[in-house]
């Protein structure tokens, strides 16, 4: 099934590297250099995962764990049952992950369209870049990157949220929680205004004059039909950077309990 339009759109140019050689498609799917490359970087560490998985003698899903390095290896290569399967895994994925981006900026420049998808995904790498790369480098140890498993990863967000006694008490955790919190909101605002327009009970579909109304109704002001985006990629966007700040302070900034960062309001002069 093709779009009227993507017979116009579906031709050559607009790739960053390889020129015409993987200009292409398999199906529905633009392939390109970074496709090829996207395949393999994810294979190969999906592959190693489930070799480390069986070497552990893990064969239950939910229970497979690649961990990282002891700390105590600090910065170095590590062998490879012994964290050196993580590292080589990390690299699979920041390929994967970096080569999917690139192939996002080629569809959007073969679209014509803006780079806004590519760079919203890039703070959702950047996430993950900071968690297991710059952080880790930052303490000195990969051993301080979280595990490749579905439990695991759990088990280490909460013994790393515990060892800075109560995690609720990080100043940006506070507020990238609240960020992720305000984005459902307007996401919820967004979806059941355009439910209630495009579906409503009589059948007749309303226009954005009506949803602009409504919320002048009820709160006197309505940020507008294309606002409602950019305030709902701001919040989103902006949760995904105030997580990453939370975890980048956490140690290489903060050591103690975050519940004792607040004594700087508590020995305020003002409330002598
Ligand atoms: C809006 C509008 C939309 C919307 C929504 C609003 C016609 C279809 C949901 C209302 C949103 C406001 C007032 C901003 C909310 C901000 C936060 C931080 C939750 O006005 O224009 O277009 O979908």
């Amino acid at each position: 099934a093709m779009l009227n339009f993507e017979r116009k759109y579906r031709v050559r140019g607009g790739t960053l590297i390889g020129g015409d050689l993987f200009d292409f498609w398999v199906g529905p799917f633009f392939v390109g250099f970074f496709g090829i490359t996207t395949i393999f970087f994810a294979f190969l560490g999906t592959a190693m995962i489930m070799w480390g998985a069986a070497h552990n003698g893990v064969f239950n899903f939910w229970q497979i764990n690649i961990a990282p390095p002891d700390i105590a290896l600090g910065l170095a290569p590590a062998p490879m049952h012994e964290g050196g399967i993580w590292q080589i895994v990390t690299i699979c994925a920041l390929g994967a992950f970096g080569s999917w981006l690139m192939r996002e900026v080629e569809i959007c420049r073969k679209l014509g369209i803006g780079f806004h998808v590519p760079i919203a995904y890039g703070f959702a790498v950047f996430a993950y870049f900071t968690l297991n790369v710059i952080r880790p480098i930052m303490m000195g140890a990969w051993g301080h990157g979280f595990p490749y498993g579905i439990m695991s990863h759990l088990d280490w967000v909460s013994n790393t949220g515990y060892q800075y006694l109560h995690f609720h008490y990080n100043p940006a955790h506070m507020i990238a929680v609240s960020l992720f919190f305000t984005t459902t909101l307007a996401l919820g605002l967004h979806g059941a205004l355009i439910l209630s327009s495009t579906n409503p009970s009589d059948g007749v579909v309303k226009t954005p004059e009506h949803e602009d109304t409504f919320f002048r109704d009820i709160i006197g002001y309505s940020v507008g039909t294309l606002g409602i985006h950019r305030v709902g990629l701001f919040l989103a966007l902006a949760a995904v950077f105030w997580s990453a700040v939370c975890i980048i302070i956490s140690g290489p900034f903060w050591t103690k309990g975050w519940p004792e960062w607040w004594t700087w309001w508590l020995n305020m002069p003002i409330w002598n």
